[in-house]
Parts: C-alpha cells; structure tokens; sequence
C-alpha cells in the first residue's frame, strides 16, 4: 500500500468510528476522539462557495478540511472496498463487511459507488452540525436500504444482524437466533405508530425525539467539532 493510501486509511479510520458510534448508538457509552481526524478524500472538489452554501461550515472551515484532505491523499476517493478494510480492522473480532457496505451506501450520497470530498463534507455537516431532524432523517436513509421511503422488518433485520457481525461473538458471546427478532420487534414496537408493518421517516423522528437515550447521542456527536 502507497503512504497515501496509508494515510488516508488512517484518517477516515477516526472518523469512520466516530461515525459507527453514532449509528450504532454506542456512542454515549464512550469517549469520543478528541481529535476528529479529517484528512480522508481527496480530488478537486465543487466550489468551495457551492459547499459552503450547502453545508454548515464556513469558507475557512472548508478550505482546512480540503487542505487536509489534499495533503493526506492527494489522488483519492474512498471506494466500497476501503471502507470495509477500515471497518474490518475495528471490529477484528467480527464481520463488519455488511455494515460497512450500508454505511458507505448512505455516505455515496450522490450513488456512484464512491465517496469523494463534497459527500463526507455534507455527511460531516449533518451529524455534526445539522439539526435533530436532518440527523435523524440521515440515519433513517442508512436503515432504509432500498431507499423506497419505509423501514421495513427486512430492512431492520439486516441492519441488527449486520452490527451484531460486525461485534462479533466476543461482543456478543451467545447470542441466539431469537435475539435479532427481539430487537427488530422491540424497534417496531416504539417506532410503528401506526402499526401498519413499516416505518416512516415521521415515525422514525417523532420516535426517536420521545426517547432520551438517542436525543442524548445526538447531541454528544455535536459536541465532538
Ligand atoms: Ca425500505
Ligand atoms: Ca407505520
């Protein structure tokens, strides 16, 4: 592997985990890195007037974050293959290819199979700096795998199986069959309001705001920039 491509692992490695933490909701269990590493894509990205007015960040902010970015790997952008190298090596324990896989799904945000500067600059933007509900709606894309608007049992079950893979079974010493059911049933016994079998994004954030636990990592994940 080239030094840049060592580099770049290493950068999107912190920051991949901070993310799983979000979305796994481990997050309030732990200390964040204090220091988000940044340095992870790089190729010439969008105007940077054009991020600015779709992101949270300042010029300032962008141009650092690019700068890094350029100066980590100046060739890249991250592909679906990267992303499973880096997940596999922080969960060594467990299989952490499926979640990887979803996760980098909702990172593409543009769907061409790779994630370059503008899609983590707006994912950063999000999680960090957005507001509860575009978080939120962020997290319901990632469990939406079809992207058809719904949750559905299928959909969560994948996403339940996938992180308790990516644990692995030292995490989860003696999981039985039954527990990812119980799981997806206790999600759609919160999140289905309407009990019609499926959850919306309107269920999801009014779900998700009555309870503590998830409003809490939320806000912890702000505070990490
Ligand atoms: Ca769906
Ligand atoms: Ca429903």
């Amino acid at each position: 592997m080239s030094g840049c491509a060592r580099r770049c692992k290493h950068g999107l490695v912190k920051f991949a985990l901070s993310v799983s933490k979000l979305v796994t909701g481990t997050l309030i269990k732990d200390k964040v890195d204090d220091d988000l590493e940044l340095s992870v894509v790089c190729h010439r990205p969008e105007g940077l007037e054009k991020l600015e007015a779709q992101t949270n960040f300042s010029k300032k902010e962008l141009q650092v974050l690019y700068r890094g970015f350029k100066n980590e790997c100046p060739s890249g952008v991250v592909n679906e293959e990267m992303f499973k190298q880096i997940y596999s090596q922080f969960f060594p324990h467990g299989d952490a290819s499926t979640y990887a896989h979803y996760l980098f799904n909702a990172f593409d945000s543009s769907h061409n199979g790779s994630i370059k500067f503008e899609d983590f600059v707006r994912a950063l933007s999000i999680l960090l700096r957005g507001t509860t509900t575009e978080k939120l709606q962020w997290t319901f894309n990632l469990y939406d795998i079809n992207r058809d608007g719904y949750i559905n049992k299928e959909e969560m079950t994948d996403i339940v199986k996938a992180i308790y893979d990516m644990m692995g079974r030292f995490t989860y010493p003696a999981l039985k069959t039954d527990t990812t059911k119980q799981h997806v049933d206790a999600f759609f016994q919160k999140m289905d309001k309407n009990r019609d079998g499926v959850v919306t994004l309107d269920e999801f954030i009014l779900s998700c705001q009555e309870d503590e636990n998830i409003m809490r990592s939320l806000q912890l994940f702000e505070n990490v920039i």
